[in-house]
């Protein structure tokens, strides 16, 4: 690990409320660490339940003011695609900031804030195209028809593993949607989001409060902004533990609520594949990101027939993965973002060693020796798991990779499906008919055939069961931040009983 000097001087950002660049109010700031070098590098303030407050109040203003209000769709479309354009010219900066505050690699980052403008030239394409329908009812003499109207203020929770993607995924849909925002990042990845509203929402002129942000700690700045009455809705992405606490605190005020949570995502290997192809597909699965991705394979399940062939390519592959330096573009495997990720990571070792899985590559920290350093775990490989065991029912959100044996197709669905989450799977086969029979069986949000770790602006994403609710990404997505109003014109005479309600055909 090649060491970099302490900054003598930590950067210092500020909260952006109404339209301003604030500290929190009591002065409060705290560290934001490179897990690199474990050193500390910025400072960023310490908002709480004040500061949330204002930015909603600020953001309810401007969700009413004339300036936000009255911009017709087609205006709003243009100014997502001047967002788009921005990110364009800033999208390296921004990956480095990201790898600075999470660790993860600049391959992997970079690729993440080229593609993110494409949300927003979608989405602002779809601004216009938001429309609501003219009903044939029941009633002789009524015209009706429904208005889409945005929610209002929309506040995000946003994790530490993909920061901007993340936001991005939000943010799109809610402003073409007509929403205002205030946005709480993680408190260990604050520092992207500040940058992009420098660099990428300043410029715009927005009226102020449009777009706000709320640096802090999860119970003390999140809980404030899920709880407030004037937020309609609430994005969050995150641990499921907390999503279920954030869904049943918005629910006290009636919030529509999306939560996209944690998985334990099945990889599907059946004795019809490429096996080359699957190897690669199970190691971009659980060692890209370092594991630290929602829709980590976590899980590989290999039908038995193949089972020896299999594992020793995957070992042999798996063991080639160069760990290093996230900034360095030939870094595959990098550090674990957060301290206390890492110290979770490597009890799960401790725990799939106890419960008898078999160790059969890495297993433990990986120090500078290994090219790693203060903050890395070795890409693990667990062989001889039971669906049972704790390592093959929990997230744990690192490079830790349980693989299972099935005999044939039913047993596999069994055992894809016998855990409490449903975000991703994948399934690696020749047959059309396996694959598309795989599809309908597994229940997950996603399923990728042959493929893994593929997303897209236009496809919608989220999970089922404990994994989440709603839906991110095309056209679904807009829905969350719309909802619908029903109008009647009655176009004829004002009789019939009033004392009545309007039920039958032809009152
Ligand atoms: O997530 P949290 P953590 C999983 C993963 C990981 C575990 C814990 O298994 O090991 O969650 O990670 C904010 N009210 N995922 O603790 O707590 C918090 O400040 C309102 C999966 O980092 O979910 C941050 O902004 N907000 C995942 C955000 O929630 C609260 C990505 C996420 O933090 C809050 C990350 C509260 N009471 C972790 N408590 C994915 N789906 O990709 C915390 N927060």
């Amino acid at each position: 690990m090649q060491d970099r000097p302490t900054p003598a001087k930590l950067q210092t950002y500020k909260a952006y409320i109404d339209g301003k660049w604030c500290d929190a109010d009591n002065g409060k700031t705290f560290q934001s660490f490179d897990p690199y070098t474990g050193e500390p590098w910025a400072l960023i303030p310490e908002c709480g339940a004040a500061e949330v407050d204002r930015a909603v109040n600020a953001a309810y203003r401007a969700f009413e003011s004339p300036a936000w209000a009255n911009m017709t769709q087609t205006a709003r479309g243009r100014l997502l695609r001047r967002i788009a354009q921005n990110i364009e010219k800033h999208s390296e900066h921004l990956a480095q900031i990201e790898v600075r505050d999470n660790g993860k690699l600049i391959s992997e980052m970079a690729a993440q804030t080229k593609y993110l403008p494409e949300w927003f030239y979608y989405y602002g394409g779809l601004a216009d195209k938001i429309t609501g329908t003219v009903v044939p009812v029941d009633k002789p003499d009524h015209f009706t028809y429904t208005l889409r109207e945005p929610v209002g203020v929309c506040g995000f929770i946003i994790p530490w593993n993909s920061p901007l993607m993340l936001v991005g995924w939000k943010l799109a849909p809610a402003l073409a949607a007509g929403c205002t925002v205030v946005i709480k990042p993680s408190e260990y990845t604050s520092a992207s989001l500040l940058e992009f509203i420098k660099l990428v929402i300043e410029p715009l002129d927005l009226p102020p409060g449009v777009i706000n942000v709320v640096t802090g700690y999860g119970a003390a700045t999140g809980e404030p902004l899920v709880t407030h009455p004037k937020v309609a809705k609430i994005a969050f992405t995150g641990g499921s533990t907390t999503g279920a606490r954030v869904g049943a605190l918005a629910a006290q005020t009636f919030k529509k609520v999306s939560l996209e949570l944690g998985g334990k995502s099945p990889n599907i290997v059946f004795d019809d594949c490429v096996i080359d192809d699957a190897v690669n597909g199970a190691i971009s699965g659980i060692f890209a990101a370092t594991g630290q991705t929602c829709i980590a394979g976590s899980r590989l399940l290999v039908q038995e027939s193949i089972h020896e062939k299999f594992m020793a390519k995957l070992i042999a592959t798996a063991k080639t993965a160069k760990l290093g330096n996230p900034m360095s573009y030939d870094t595959q495997v990098g550090p674990v973002t957060t301290p206390p990720q890492h110290q979770k990571i490597l009890s799960y070792i401790d725990i799939a060693k106890g419960e008898g899985a078999k160790c059969v590559l890495g297993g433990g920290p990986a120090g500078p020796e290994m090219g790693g350093g203060r903050y890395f775990v070795q890409p693990t490989i667990f062989d001889g798991v039971t669906n049972k065991m704790r390592i093959a029912q929990e997230e744990v959100f690192g490079p830790v990779l349980s693989v299972i044996k099935f005999k044939d197709e039913a047993e596999a669905v069994q055992i894809a499906n016998d855990v409490i989450y449903g975000l991703g799977s994948g399934v690696w086969t020749q047959s059309v008919r396996r694959a598309t029979q795989m599809a309908r069986k597994i229940r997950a949000g996603t399923v990728w055939v042959n493929t893994y770790r593929a997303v897209s602006f236009t496809m919608p994403f989220g999970g089922y069961k404990a994994s989440g609710l709603g839906r991110e990404n095309g056209l679904d997505a807009i829905n969350e931040y719309l909802q619908t109003k029903s109008v009647w014109i009655n176009t004829g005479s004002n009789a019939g009983n009033p004392f009545v309600m309007k039920t039958s055909s032809n009152t």
